[in-house]
């Protein structure tokens, strides 16, 4: 078992789980729901190393959707084969890993009673993760592609420039280019992997075409916007893609002002919450488990954070009562007392008439 600072021999925790996997059978890798970049090329990473070392394809197992047009255009153009949740057998499976999200966390979809052996990620450790067998937690990381990129350092495994390219916007997206929570490993990470990178990919990556949606979602954000001096939230409401909601989250942070953001929209049977923040002060993965307290289950950082309150019906009333709770949580959180919003249609209001 390996986590934290205190035991950081990557070399001989690979050896040991390589040695470990290498006498069992099929390999099944688990990412979080509605995959991210950092999840992606995490196991893209893993597959390639027990592809090179125990000579082995595993599968790579998701649930929910793929809808950040960035994501889509990563996962094609870099042919990274995943398999629905739904389709897997699990008993079919001797290893199971899981990486960038732990065992119970709400945002995976692997069933309780499978058992995890190998266990990767970046978040706070949670207690019923020590049960599994291999443990790589490292909060201190910003990425999870980082520790995967050391484990394939580690073991001397060549590096493709599709898994290269993976492993760097990985890095790079989710650390807005290690501006944000990116620590020593991924900016060397980063560095060493910018010039294995095939930049026509990567511009085809960061530059998709964005489908109408986007614009219209961006246009009902703008009219649902509630501004409370340097807090914005924003209720997407019904929303037809899930990762829309932490995309509008980072979107509305660069508001001159703002430093914090809570957007929230409505998809499956619950409302999806992401928080963000440039302020010190404030741990948005403490925050937003305090807004979603008894009534869902959510996570992250410092500074970036995501969550679902469960059991919201679709109508216009639920969507509306469920912004009404998270705003008076997040007002009382942040003894916000004055509490008269401002909209875009105010501030528009205001430069027209002069004010
Ligand atoms: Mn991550």
């Amino acid at each position: 078992m390996m986590h934290g600072a205190e035991i950081r021999d990557t070399k001989r925790f690979t050896e040991e789980m390589l040695d470990w996997v290498r006498g069992r059978g099929k390999i099944l890798i688990v990412i979080h729901d509605n995959p991210d970049p950092d999840c992606l090329a995490s196991a893209m990473a893993l597959r390639h190393l027990f592809v090179m070392k125990v000579n082995r394809e595993a599968t790579i197992a998701f649930s929910g959707m793929i809808s950040r047009s960035e994501n889509l255009a990563m996962a094609k153009e870099l042919e990274i084969p995943l398999t629905p949740m739904g389709v897997v057998d699990f008993r079919e499976f001797s290893v199971i890993c899981m990486l960038d999200t732990q065992p119970g966390t709400g945002n995976n979809s692997l069933p309780s009673d499978i058992r995890v052996d190998i266990l990767i990620d970046h978040h706070p450790m949670r207690e019923a993760s020590l049960k599994c067998r291999w443990v790589d937690i490292r909060d201190d990381y910003g990425v999870t592609a980082t520790i995967l990129y050391e484990y394939l350092v580690a073991q001397g495994v060549y590096m493709g420039t599709k898994l290269a390219t993976a492993l760097f916007y990985a890095i790079k997206s989710e650390t807005q280019d290690l501006g944000r929570e990116a620590n020593k490993p991924d900016r060397d990470a980063y560095i060493k992997l910018f010039p294995l990178t095939n930049k026509k990919l990567l511009y085809e990556i960061t530059h998709p075409k964005l489908p109408t949606e986007y614009f219209l979602m961006v246009n009902r954000a703008l009219e649902n916007t509630k501004i409370y001096g340097k807090l914005l939230i924003t209720n997407l409401a019904k929303v037809s893609f899930p990762e829309i909601v932490a995309e509008m989250a980072d979107f509305f942070l660069k508001l001159e002002g703002i430093e914090l953001v809570l957007t929230m929209g409505h998809y499956g049977d619950g409302m999806l919450l992401s928080l963000r923040t440039i302020r010190h002060d404030i741990n948005a993965g403490v925050l937003i488990r305090r807004l979603v307290e008894g009534r869902g289950c959510a996570g992250g950082h410092g500074m970036m954070a995501g969550g679902k309150i469960d059991k919201v019906s679709s109508s216009p009333d639920a969507i509306h009562e469920a912004e009404t709770f998270l705003t008076k949580r997040i007002l009382a959180e942040l003894r916000i007392t004055d509490a008269y919003p401002q909209t875009f249609h105010d501030l528009r209001e205001k430069r027209t008439s002069g004010g």
